[in-house]
């Protein structure tokens, strides 16, 4: 039985891979700092038959434990400081993390497989954040880097190091450069979640309004389950590569929020959404969008979600969850 370790288990991503993982026969082990904190519990329900490893990615002696205890042949690097805004706030702690916890767990990889170089395929969790200021359109592998966060730019030391140890020491790692993704269990920081939350809520009577930041910055937006394929296609190959994820398409925030009010039946929403200066960034991303062609090449890779049926299943989750659809 194949088996393989997932840092950030307990993220979106985390979640949907494990599961992937489970269907296709895979033992799956998960990288959490704390495996008793009860705060895991809801994850630990969902997942089942996942087993859970203690680990901090800024701790290259608890990676080398987890990865020895667990033996994987798949490494999956989902783990970072992963909110945007955030990453302005904690640039030090987000470098810690999303930058060089990735060099820590290729180092332990490194260690861990000794003279079996290739043995444990590394997936890295690179960003669309790493083009942002981006100087061509659409986006796609060969698109330089123009970082505007401290979160794109420690992504932009990941996916670099990840290309550089597979290069010095022929490691099979692989970057996923992907797009906005996201779903239900999107964290409730990120843009599309809160909209969904707030539109279900003001639609339920409990809550009057909703405050956003930039309504005009554009994403390349798909949807989780189909994102995590991906990774997995990608550690399937015979070498380690970079393929861009994305669906082609870019819509702005303040389309996201018509067609989330439109699924509750609500046409003029204006009187709902106000901005508040402080969920503007210091520098934003006004429009991302991807070219996965390279991935729907080699990998096969599709997409089966539209952008409007992301919006529609986020908005009736929320819905649901109140119980309140009509
Ligand atoms: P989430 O924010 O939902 O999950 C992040 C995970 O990282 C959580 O499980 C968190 O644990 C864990 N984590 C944070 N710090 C550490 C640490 N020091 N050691 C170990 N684990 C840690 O992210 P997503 O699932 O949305 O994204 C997965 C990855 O893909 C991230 O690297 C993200 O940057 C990247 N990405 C995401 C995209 C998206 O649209 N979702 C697009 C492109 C890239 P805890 O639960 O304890 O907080
Ligand atoms: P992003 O996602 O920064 O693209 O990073 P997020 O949903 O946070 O922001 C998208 C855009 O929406 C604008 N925005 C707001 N954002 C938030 N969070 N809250 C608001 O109230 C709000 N109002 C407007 C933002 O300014 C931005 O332009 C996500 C993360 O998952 C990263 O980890 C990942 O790498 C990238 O996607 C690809």
């Amino acid at each position: 039985m194949k088996r393989a370790l997932v840092t950030g288990i307990s993220g979106q991503d985390g979640t949907y891979l494990a599961q992937l993982l489970l269907s296709e026969g895979y033992e799956v082990f998960g990288l959490v700092r704390e495996p008793d904190n009860p705060a895991l519990t809801p994850v630990k329900q969902l997942l089942g038959d996942v087993s859970f490893v203690s680990g901090d990615l800024t701790d290259v002696g608890s990676l080398l434990r987890a990865i020895e205890s667990c033996q994987p042949s798949e490494v999956y690097n989902l783990a970072a400081v992963s909110h945007v805004a955030y990453s302005w706030q904690n640039a030090g702690l987000t470098t810690d993390v999303t930058a060089k916890g990735v060099l820590n767990i290729l180092e332990a990889i490194r260690s861990v497989e000794g003279t079996r170089t290739g043995s444990i395929r590394f997936y890295q969790a690179s960003s669309s954040e790493m083009f942002g200021k981006a100087l061509t359109s659409p986006q796609n592998e060969l698109t330089a880097f123009w970082p505007r966060s401290p979160y794109g730019v420690a992504k932009a030391f990941g996916h670099y190091i990840t290309i550089n140890y597979r290069e010095s020491y022929g490691m099979h790692a692989s970057n996923g450069i992907l797009f906005n993704h996201e779903s239900p269990r999107r964290r409730i920081e990120f843009v599309t979640r809160k909209i969904a939350r707030a539109v279900a809520r003001i639609h339920a009577g409990l809550d009057s309004g909703l405050v956003l930041g930039n309504l005009d910055a554009r994403r390349d937006w798909g949807y989780a389950p189909d994102y995590v394929r991906a990774m997995w296609l990608m550690l399937q190959q015979p070498q380690g590569d970079d393929f861009v994820i994305a669906s082609g398409e870019s819509h702005s925030i303040r389309d996201f929020v018509d067609l989330a009010f439109a699924t509750v039946g609500i046409r003029e929403w204006n009187s709902y959404v106000s901005v508040d200066e402080s969920f503007l960034r210091p520098a934003d991303i006004d429009v991302l969008v991807g070219d996965a062609s390279k991935a729907r090449r080699v990998l096969g890779w599709v997409p089966t979600k539209s952008f409007e049926e992301i919006v529609e299943i986020m908005v009736r989750h929320e819905v649901d969850a109140l119980g309140s659809f009509s």
